[in-house]
């Protein structure tokens, strides 16, 4: 027959327990295996009060329920001291935070995604493709005769198997053209090579930004109205626009557009080097034989095209001297630009 030395023996054993328990899974175990309503080794026993002598029972039974009590109580302690010491060691919110290191946009790709919204927002999709290209894309199909100089090894970075790294973006243009039916109105923008001595203004990797809009009856009053759109938008709607007869072998009438220096407003300044005006593209109407070389009836149909570097841009419009910053990802640099 238990005993009142029996309850105090197992209680003991139980505190013990509670005490080198290291988790609370260990706590749980206590509990159960002490405290179990089906067969726990203290619950037990207050189910054989019954076969106690009854005027023993009242203080077997009373003892059995202090020693549940200080069991209950004891693991309910412990269970909190795991719980906080647990806190305090993993999570002290007093400390200092780690901090996280925040990039920032890469000030091309910032420039590319202005100049795309602000052709996006006038109807423009865009479209992008090979860096590697073939001869007939970069130079054929755009009207560069066999000659040109920018075909020479000296301009153009040849690579295996008579292919080429594009030095312009405008072969997209044409693999668009191919593959589609007019009116077809996209910009491609997108990284182009030249070998170039590299110096604080030229690089040989750059980026630029093509546009064209292909459709019956397209005029140069149309591509006249869509820059001076864009140069609005992105540079400040003050702006005046100055367009100069250029050549490119793949449009025709070719034209060179400056835009008043938005730094002085045309008085002059260092930005425009006193002159006033700040040259931002070209462009042009797209020679016939370019629209024939993609299958375009050119008596039917028209085109405007044009085509911008965006790292020139991008130097104007922060006012960066040296090309080659973009390029050396010297973290001060690209920091400045969050
Ligand atoms: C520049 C000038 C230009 C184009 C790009 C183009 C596209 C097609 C047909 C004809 Cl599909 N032309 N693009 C036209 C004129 C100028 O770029 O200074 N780029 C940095």
């Amino acid at each position: 027959m238990p005993g009142s030395n029996q309850i105090s023996a197992i209680l003991q054993q139980a505190l013990a327990a509670v005490a080198s328990s290291a988790s609370l899974k260990d706590l749980e175990a206590v509990d159960n295996r002490y405290l179990s309503r089906k067969n726990g080794l203290l619950t037990s026993i207050l189910k054989t009060l019954k076969d106690i002598p009854i005027e023993e029972r009242k203080t077997f039974g009373a003892a059995a329920n202090e020693a549940r009590l200080k069991l209950e109580e004891a693991i309910a302690q412990a269970q909190e001291g795991l719980r906080t010491s647990k806190r305090d060691s993993s999570l002290d919110p007093t400390l200092p935070g780690i901090s996280h290191k925040i990039g920032s946009i890469h000030p091309i790709t910032r420039v590319i995604e202005q100049i795309c919204q602000s052709f996006y927002g006038m109807g423009f999709t865009i479209a992008r493709g090979p860096e590697i290209e073939t001869d007939y894309y970069n130079f054929e199909a755009l009207n560069f005769p066999p000659d040109h100089p920018a075909r020479d090894m000296q301009d153009t970075f040849y690579v295996e198997g008579g292919l080429l790294l594009r030095t312009h973006t405008t072969p997209v243009q044409v693999r668009t053209l191919e593959k589609s039916k007019p009116p077809v109105k996209i910009i491609t923008p997108g990284k182009t090579f030249r070998n170039e001595a590299i110096s604080t203004r030229s690089y040989c990797v750059f980026h630029q930004v093509d546009g064209f809009l292909v459709d019956e009856g397209v005029t140069m009053a149309d591509l006249k109205g869509v820059l001076v759109a864009f140069c609005r938008d992105f540079f400040g709607e003050d702006l005046k626009l100055r367009f100069r007869p250029s050549f490119f072998p793949f449009t025709e009438p070719s034209a060179e557009v400056d835009i008043s220096c938005f730094l002085c407003g045309g008085k002059g300044c260092q930005l425009c080097k006193y002159e006033g005006w700040l040259e931002i593209l070209g462009c042009g109407m797209i020679d016939p034989n370019v629209l024939n070389n993609v299958g375009y009836d050119s008596e039917k149909y028209t085109g405007y095209a044009f085509g911008m570097g965006v790292e020139r841009i991008a130097m104007l419009k922060y006012k960066i001297n040296d090309v080659r910053l973009f390029y050396e990802n010297d973290i001060r640099f690209i920091r400045q630009f969050r």
